[in-house]
């Protein structure tokens, strides 16, 4: 659990969710008792997504931030019980740590968590893509490239900049703002991903390059080439970025955020 939660990262989640909540918090002391818990378990749950995604009888990779993968260097078994065990804490972590929120609120991003793991969050965005890649490249639609992705990946996005929100106190008019811009920009993090996947080294990535090329896997380059996936990352932050209108100056971290998901070079 240690070993892949401390190899690196961006931590992109964590950030987001503690810049949403910023939004609406007076100090840094109370960022850190009420939202921080949900920073944190954000991205455990991320990692174990990371882990559970490089078994071999997932992606099959063997490195990922720049090291060798959990069960490259523990074993399969003590790669998906540590990913099954930092999913489990992650929950534990939120309602153990939490302080000075309302009850309420810490029950709804607990519930918001166990919907964005399961059917219709990462396992189920992640059994879509294990299907569609069954099927040869040219059968998956653009549509079903977006279901994936939604779920897969801009799932987790949503789940770090709402439950921020939502711990510091924004109104539920506010979350819901909050959720369209990250269900954007998680569309674009993944768009921006395709594209890094094919025009960066395994060195600059941390993990390995051209994978979604070598095993002939649909993507946001193959389906619609290279420079329209870059207008469509362009596309969806400047939706993203029409969210926040409403915050005002107070927004400005987000923004910033959301022209580095599509501007990262790993
Ligand atoms: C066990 C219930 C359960 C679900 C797991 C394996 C799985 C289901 C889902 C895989 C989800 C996945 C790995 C999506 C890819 C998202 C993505 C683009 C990850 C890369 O994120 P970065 O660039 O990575 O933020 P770093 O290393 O910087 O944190």
């Amino acid at each position: 659990m240690r070993y892949s939660l401390l190899a690196g990262g961006k931590r992109i989640r964590p950030i987001l969710c503690l810049a949403s909540a910023e939004m609406f918090v007076d100090s840094k002391e109370e960022l850190w008792e009420k939202v921080m818990p949900a920073a944190v378990a954000v991205e455990m749950i991320h990692t174990m997504s990371l882990v559970h995604d490089d078994l071999p009888s997932m992606d099959n990779d063997d490195l990922r931030r720049g090291k060798p993968t959990n069960h490259v260097v523990y074993g399969e078994e003590t790669a998906i019980l540590a990913g099954d065990a930092l999913l489990s804490e992650s929950f534990q972590h939120v309602a153990e740590r939490t302080k000075n929120v309302d009850p309420g609120k810490v029950v709804d991003v607990i519930m918001r968590m166990g919907k964005a793991i399961g059917p219709t969050g990462l396992a189920g965005g992640q059994l879509m893509d294990l299907t569609c890649e069954g099927k040869p490249a040219d059968d998956v639609t653009l549509e079903d490239l977006r279901w994936i992705h939604v779920h897969k990946t801009a799932v987790l996005l949503k789940l770090a900049v709402t439950s921020g929100a939502i711990l510091a106190g924004a109104k539920p008019d506010e979350v819901k703002a909050l959720e369209e811009f990250a269900t954007n920009i998680g569309l674009a993090f993944q768009v921006a991903d395709d594209i890094l996947d094919v025009t960066q080294s395994t060195e600059e990535l941390g993990k390995t390059a051209g994978k979604d090329m070598d095993t002939d896997k649909a993507t946001f380059p193959r389906l619609l080439g290279l420079e329209e996936s870059r207008k469509e990352a362009e596309r969806l932050t400047a939706l993203a970025k029409e969210s926040l209108v409403p915050f005002g100056e107070r927004a400005q971290p987000l923004l910033a955020l959301a022209d580095f998901i599509i501007n990262r070079s790993n």
